[in-house]
């Protein structure tokens, strides 16, 4: 009878080991935009911390909610600001880069369900050195952090940005 047992704690430590090496990235507040019904697309966006001694390389996401995810920057040019599509985005050793409005963020296309203000998304980081991390995003109505509290930017243009 304890025998049998082995083989499954075996699995279990060897699990763990391997959810252990990948884990050096800290990923505080992810959320995504709520969308209107109908939209065909959302943001994701996230802070990520790399406490590692080497760069990670974001190479793609992937999400049950939505068909495909993508890596997009919100680049100004002139008075308009466009997203352009990242292969990657690097999270340098040591330091931190965040995802956010008129930046970095995940393009979140086609959703599989109505999402509201207080769901849930999970959403699967992937890297190039084979490793993945999953977050769960939060679904928020329009921009969330202070950051984004002061009118400053972002007054009209392009209602589809982000
Ligand atoms: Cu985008």
């Amino acid at each position: 009878m304890k025998l049998a047992h082995l083989p499954l704690m075996l699995l279990l430590f060897a699990t763990s080991a391997f959810v252990h090496a990948g884990d050096k990235l800290v990923i505080t507040d992810p959320w995504i935009r709520e969308m209107p019904p109908g939209a065909a697309a959302s943001a994701g966006y996230m802070k990520i911390m790399n406490h590692g001694e080497s760069n990670r390389i974001l190479v793609g996401a992937e999400s049950p909610d939505f068909e495909t995810v993508m890596l997009h920057r919100t680049v100004m040019e002139g008075e308009l600001s466009k997203m352009v599509h990242q292969p990657t985005i690097t999270l340098p050793a040591r330091g931190t880069v965040e995802l956010e409005p008129n930046s970095y963020h995940l393009m979140m296309m086609k959703p599989k369900r109505a999402l509201v203000a207080g769901d849930k998304v999970v959403v699967t980081l992937k890297f190039k050195d084979g490793d993945s991390q999953e977050v769960e995003h939060h679904v928020r109505a329009d921009m969330g952090g202070m950051k984004n509290m002061n009118h400053g930017h972002n007054h009209g243009h392009g209602h589809n940005s982000h």
